[in-house]
């Protein structure tokens, strides 16, 4: 994997001819469970990865954007003063839409230059997006001196940030599970997230290999995209639903108003996307619960009713997906799902840690009898959030080039 921070740093000093001020990285995620809740005002449980988006920054006197990234060996840039929807377009529009939000709200925030490499494969659902604006909005953080970083309150407006830029610049109509999980996560936790309640966040102790377990991820290479139309309609659809059914959001209702509610719907497949949405939210405080006294059979058992929900209900896996789960849980998994916003991207799998060999042949045996192609599986652990890279962990000698 290299020094990524310090290739970060290195590459900055090439493109811009000085030293960075500092190194900021941001995580990707897994959500544990608690899939298209977010938007409903549900709750989510994902844990931060090992895996993440570094940015090398200093500040400008204009009010340019000027970012390096090392992944596409291009550089780009654009003024904060033309920054608006869908301007700038692709990866920079994560990046100058954060530091533009953070303006809008009010803080006092110039141009950077930034030099980005990252370890989140993209288009895998592991929220490679998410890391990039944290990445972009701690280090705007930092230089300019914002304290965003401070403590889970000011973390709560980076958040809010990151998520405008995604909302409204890049226009993909998210719903704040992926930047919290990476700027609120904490290491050796899952974070339950409570998005009726102003996205109030709690840690939950989640320690795999403490207990002889692993959290495996399955990246099935299907590309994902949240900019398409699939999931803005999961979410149109689930808004119509909540005005029928007379609430604001769809986490006013429980699973015991499941009959109620299907009884007034009178489009089956939207009764199906409140059916997943019910009983989503009700398997999230059932796996809290179950990790609250170490009962990782049940997590798995709700890991496979939520992917089987997300399958036939909410209609957003896809055959990449539904493979890598039975793979993993023919060969042992306690429970596997898919993670993320579907239609491509990756699964995980909850399993005894000495299964992973067994689990990843069967799941790689299993895309070659397809003709797909190989899939990258590797085990992961509930990781901290986005920081400033401290500067004893900025390796530049033998960095990668
Ligand atoms: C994507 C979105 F970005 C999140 O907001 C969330 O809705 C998720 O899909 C599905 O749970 O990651």
């Amino acid at each position: 994997m290299g020094n990524l921070a310090g290739r970060a740093q290195q590459r900055f000093e090439e493109i811009f001819d000085r030293e960075p001020e500092g190194i900021w990285a941001a995580p990707g995620r897994v959500n544990l469970i608690g899939e298209h809740t977010d938007y409903n005002g549900g709750l989510c449980l994902p844990i931060a990865l090992p895996q993440r988006t570094y940015a090398a920054a200093a500040p400008r006197t204009d009010d340019i954007i000027r970012v390096a990234s090392l992944d596409f060996d291009t550089i780009a840039q654009i003024d904060l003063a033309q920054v608006s929807p869908g301007v700038p377009s692709g990866w920079l529009g994560y990046v100058a839409g954060t530091i533009w939000a953070l303006r809008e709200f009010g803080f006092l925030v110039h141009g950077l230059d930034l030099a980005i490499t990252s370890e989140v494969p993209i288009g895998a659902g592991l929220s490679s997006s998410a890391a990039l604006e944290a990445a972009a909005g701690a280090a705007a953080s930092g230089i300019f001196d914002l304290g965003l970083l401070r403590d889970d309150t000011a973390r709560t407006t980076l958040v809010e940030a990151c998520r405008r830029a995604e909302n409204y610049i890049v226009e993909a109509p998210t719903g704040g599970l992926d930047q919290t999980a990476s700027i609120r996560c904490q290491a050796g936790h899952a974070l339950l997230i409570d998005f009726a309640e102003g996205a109030s966040a709690s840690p939950i102790p989640f320690d795999t290999a403490g207990h002889g377990l692993s959290l495996v991820v399955m990246d099935t290479r299907a590309e994902h995209k949240l900019v398409d139309g699939q999931y803005a309609q999961r979410r149109e659809s689930c808004e119509q639903a909540a005005k029928v059914l007379g609430v604001d959001l769809l986490s006013q209702l429980t699973v015991s108003d499941l009959d109620w509610a299907l009884a007034r719907l009178e489009d089956e497949t939207t009764g199906r996307r409140v059916r997943h949405v019910l009983t989503e939210i009700e398997r999230v405080r059932q796996c809290c619960a179950a990790l609250e006294v170490d009962d990782f059979a049940t997590v798995g058992e709700l890991f496979n009713a939520s992917h089987a929900s997300l399958r036939d209900d909410y209609e957003v896996s896809c055959p990449e997906l539904d493979t890598a789960v039975e793979a993993a849980t023919r060969a042992g998994a306690l429970g596997a799902r898919m993670t993320g916003g579907g239609f491509g991207g990756s699964a995980i799998a909850l399993a005894p840690a000495d299964r992973v060999h067994e689990i990843t042949q069967s799941v790689e045996q299993a895309f070659a009898a397809q003709g797909w192609n190989t899939p990258s599986v590797f085990a992961v652990q509930a990781c901290g959030p986005a920081h400033r890279v401290a500067d004893e962990d900025i390796l530049t000698d033998g960095a990668d080039k």
